[in-house]
């Protein structure tokens, strides 16, 4: 049995949307964000108290991409994932990489300097810093996309969910001002798939289910 605990558009949201892509099926524990200090129950789950943590029966995990890249190996060879075999492999894993590393990393200083310290602690040049920093962070994705309709192997895959996740928290930091235009045209194509809107649908129903935010940022 495959379950997820997640908090709304937050990292976990890869691994749901790959659920989704998959067709498989999976328990979804919804959380209030920041699990660390709003559920602390779930520290038993996870020490480091982030999200996400993925279990297949016993096996635990909680690390987004890494997440990704094991449900796409197990349960989507040749179609969401991509095998050791074919000529894209390299550069799939580096742009699964490349989205959590390289793309999420810096809009993380965003958030927590604009969002989650207290008022008097917030740093607006650490903002601006990181949100040039994650501009500049953004090229090479435009040069992916000057190639090809997606970031690896000329097909939808996991390493797509791992980027247009880290543009799904750029919008939530308001950061979509960024995009160029061959970013922005991408962005919505990924949201244009039904995997995506089922991942939104199902997070949206497990939280007013489980009578918890769908919302945070
Ligand atoms: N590299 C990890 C990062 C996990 C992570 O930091 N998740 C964030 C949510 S997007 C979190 O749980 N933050 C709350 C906290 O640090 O307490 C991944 O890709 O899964």
């Amino acid at each position: 049995m495959l379950s997820l605990y997640h908090c709304a558009d937050a990292r976990s949201f890869r691994p749901l949307w790959a659920l989704e892509e998959l067709g498989l099926s999976y328990e979804l524990h919804m959380l209030p964000f920041p699990p660390r200090v709003r559920e602390k129950s779930y520290l038993e789950v996870n020490p480091l108290g982030t999200i996400p943590t993925l279990f297949d029966g016993a096996m635990r995990m909680t690390e987004s991409a890494a997440i990704c890249e094991y449900l796409a190996a197990r349960f989507g060879p040749g179609t969401l994932g991509v095998t050791v075999d074919e000529p894209g492999y390299g550069p799939y894993l580096n742009a699964l990489h490349y989205g959590e590393a390289t793309l999420t990393f810096p809009q993380t200083l965003v958030l927590r300097y604009t969002r989650l310290e207290p008022e008097a602690r917030r740093v607006p040049q650490v903002v601006e810093d990181y949100s040039n920093w994650f501009a500049g962070r953004l090229k090479g994705l435009d040069a992916l996309l000057s190639k090809s309709d997606f970031v690896a192997a000329d097909r939808f895959t996991a390493a797509d969910i791992s980027v247009a996740y880290a543009l799904l928290l750029a919008t939530t930091l308001r950061l979509e001002a960024r995009f160029s235009p061959a970013i922005a045209d991408y962005w919505q194509r990924m949201q244009d798939r039904d995997g995506f809107k089922r991942a939104k649908a199902a997070q949206q129903s497990a939280a007013e289910a489980q009578n918890v935010a769908a919302k945070w940022g």
